[in-house]
């Protein structure tokens, strides 16, 4: 099929068919366009005889989410399927397999997940997942670790920089996570109710001096490959079962970026809790579970990441210095606290909401989840060069739950 346009189902059937000795001969496909995210189409192809399936991710030159008025490279479809096949090598099992990526038509075939569902969703039901915390750990320790300066070749590593600058996405993230909440743009939003503590982010000079900083990290800070939104609507899940998905945002940036997403999304859902789980016993229990799930992926994450250094570290001065590792990590402790509530408040105030929150019927339960997620994020941002441990961010949330 030859230049770039967006495809129709057939046309994505007939590409599905062309796959050699992927679906029987003869198969009948059907198609369906699913993609409920903010860029891209998304086809599910599936035979039924054969009960074999796949997903058809394709860019659309704009943002969906907006519409034709915001022009969106389609390079970032090479960067999804360049990033997802990193870590399919470095963690496998912990993201959809590639079949295929053709650059004319933006498109990347990949396995179809199903089977899973989408971690925001199934939190919003109230579903546990008691392996999340050690495979989305995991997943980040090994990821971030081996596209490092201590866990990868120096030099190859800076062709890898070049390989994923993503100037648009990084554009969007820039703006939309870093800037527009803290001044009057056209792309906020955020519910009436709350139009009193939006309006005062724009008027708090520490809390921007701690956005500032954490800007100008994610500008420069050239830390890790990223997978840049790591957020619970990027990960398919079942109890039993983890995969990451939609890297399109990948570039190299500070870790604490991956790991905050993670955390911000566990509390977003926290605060939406005030309304998903009637019983407050229940609600009480759901919450302790998002919380300690927080603390295992902190503590995976940093129990892993430091032995990979301890095993593999490349870089023969940071390896042996002395406290040096203790020193990086709390850097990435602090900026995973800071992006965290960062992360938090975009949602409540910015153009991209969540579900957790927008979703809730009743106004005064929907006013009260934003309320305490700007409550926590705010304050993750304003204490996060001072905290020390994961603890804190327990402590933030705590105090801001009673308040
Ligand atoms: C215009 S895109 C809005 C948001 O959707 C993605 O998931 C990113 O989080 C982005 O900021
Ligand atoms: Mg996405």
């Amino acid at each position: 099929m030859s230049a770039y346009h967006p495809l129709t189902l057939e046309e994505a059937i007939e590409i599905a068919l062309g796959m050699d000795g992927f679906f029987p001969k003869g198969a009948e496909l059907s198609c369906r366009e699913i993609g409920d995210g903010n860029l891209n189409l998304v086809f599910h192809i599936t035979d039924r005889t054969s009960g074999k399936s796949l997903i058809m991710k394709q860019a659309l030159p704009y943002a969906k989410v907006v519409g034709e008025s915001w022009p969106l490279t389609l390079d970032r479809a090479r960067i999804e399927s360049e990033k997802l096949m990193i870590e399919g090598a470095l963690a496998s099992g912990l993201v959809p397999v590639v079949y295929r990526y053709d650059p004319e038509l933006a498109l990347t075939v990949m396995e179809d997940l199903s089977d899973h569902v989408i971690m925001r969703q199934g939190l919003i039901n109230g579903t546990r997942y008691p392996l999340f915390a050690d495979h989305v750990s995991t997943f980040m320790a090994r990821t971030l670790f081996f596209t490092s300066d201590f866990g990868m070749n120096q030099q190859e590593k800076k062709q890898r920089v070049g390989q994923f600058i993503n100037p648009e996405l990084c554009k969007i993230t820039e703006d939309l996570i870093f800037d527009d909440p803290y001044t009057d743009s056209p792309n906020n939003s955020f519910d009436p109710a709350i139009r009193d503590a939006a309006e005062a982010l724009r008027n708090d000079g520490p809390l921007q001096l701690e956005v500032a900083i954490l800007r100008e990290k994610f500008l420069t800070n050239a830390q890790a490959l990223l997978h840049g939104d790591l957020h619970t609507g990027s990960i398919f899940a079942t109890p039993e079962s983890t995969k990451v998905i939609d890297p399109e945002f990948a570039f190299y940036g500070p870790m604490g970026f991956d790991i905050g997403a993670v955390i911000a999304n566990l509390l977003l859902n926290y605060a939406g809790q005030v309304h998903w789980i009637e019983d407050e016993g229940k609600r009480e229990d759901f919450r302790q579970y998002l919380l300690t799930t927080i603390i295992d992926v902190w503590n995976g994450f940093e129990t892993k990441f430091r032995a990979l250094w301890e095993q593999n570290n490349v870089d023969r001065l940071a390896a042996a210095a002395p406290g040096y590792l203790d020193y990086y990590m709390n850097r990435i402790l602090q900026d995973t606290i800071g992006y965290a509530g960062a992360k938090m408040v975009r949602r409540i105030v910015g153009l991209a909401h969540v579900a957790d929150i927008d979703r809730i019927p009743d106004a005064a339960n929907r006013e009260q989840a934003q309320r305490l997620a700007l409550a926590i994020g705010t304050e993750l941002i304003r204490r996060n060069r001072n905290s020390h441990s994961i603890q804190d961010v327990m402590d933030i949330v705590l105090t801001a739950s009673k308040g």
